[in-house]
């Protein structure tokens, strides 16, 4: 559980930046998608510390599945602070303030407690960018009432500044939201399984992918290496009519069927 999230388009330093703030050591590459799962670091500072995740680039569409963003939301639901990492330089051609409408867009899309979460902008790349640039992105945001940290991630220029921001903007927030699934009785959520859901089962690569934003919940309750769970589990697969979809589809005994982190195989 992290308590902040750095989000932003694909390739704009956000694993170059945990990676100098934190011991966290992701790959980096000048490429989309160099981040296929979300890393955390222990931000130091002096007796504090807090930990930060870098999620995989999000890009249009994210709140509805495209790209690799999507699943990694959920987590950054439950940040306490977002910090938006912006490309000020344009290095793959983008602008900089599309791209941070197109991204608050998805955070939106995807969920009232994304949009609604404390954002910190910084605008990475400095280094590479121009005068003009820097002081387009900051107009922009002007007029916004928004302001941002002009940071290098590769130099650390303005990285420290923008830690500090981060600790003082922690410090008044509340605590990271620890999901309580003992607040659900197991009533509760026969209710949640039992009302109409919806869901998508999808076969890639041999393997069912069922996503039931419903099932999230249950999920995290569910023990699965528990009997009684496990079988409660499969009583919600049932009677939300997801088995009789895997079914429908021609599922095979022993074939995988993966729902978020859950992998199973299937038995008649
Ligand atoms: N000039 C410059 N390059 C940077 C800076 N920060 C990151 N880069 C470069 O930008 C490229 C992408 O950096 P990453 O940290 O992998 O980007 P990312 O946002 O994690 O990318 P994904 O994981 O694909 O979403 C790498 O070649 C970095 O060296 C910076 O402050 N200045
Ligand atoms: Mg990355």
């Amino acid at each position: 559980m992290a308590d902040v999230g750095l989000v932003g388009f694909p390739n704009v330093g956000k694993s170059t930046l945990i990676s100098v703030v934190s011991a966290a050591k992701p790959k980096i590459a000048n490429y989309q998608f160099t981040t296929l799962t979300p890393v955390l670091g222990v931000v130091k500072r002096g007796e504090k510390s807090f930990v930060m995740a870098d999620i995989p680039g999000l890009i249009e569409g994210a709140s509805e599945g495209v790209g690799l963003g999507h699943e990694f939301l959920r987590h950054v639901e439950r940040c306490r602070l977002i910090v938006h990492v912006v490309d000020v330089s344009g290095a793959d051609g983008r602008n900089p303030c599309d791209d941070y409408g197109k991204i608050n867009t998805e955070l939106a899309n995807f969920s009232e407690e994304l949009a609604k979460l404390p954002q910190i902008i910084a605008m990475n790349k400095c280094d590479a960018a121009t005068e003009e640039q820097i002081a387009e992105f900051e107009q922009f945001l002007q007029e916004k009432g928004l302001k941002a940290h002009k940071i290098s991630a590769a130099t650390t220029q303005g990285v420290e500044e923008l830690l500090e921001d981060i600790t003082g903007a922690l410090d008044k927030l509340p605590p990271v939201k620890i999901y309580e699934p003992e607040q659900l009785s197991l009533k509760e959520l026969e209710q949640i399984a039992g009302e109409k859901h919806s869901f998508t089962v999808e076969k890639i690569d041999g393997v069912y992918i069922v996503n039931a934003e419903f099932l999230a919940p249950i999920l995290q309750v569910c023990n699965m290496e528990d009997y009684e769970s496990l079988q409660y589990f499969q009583r919600v697969l049932r009677s939300s009519g997801i088995i009789d979809e895997l079914e429908r589809q021609g599922i095979q005994e022993d074939d995988v069927v993966s729902i978020y982190d859950f992998e199973f195989n299937y038995i008649r």
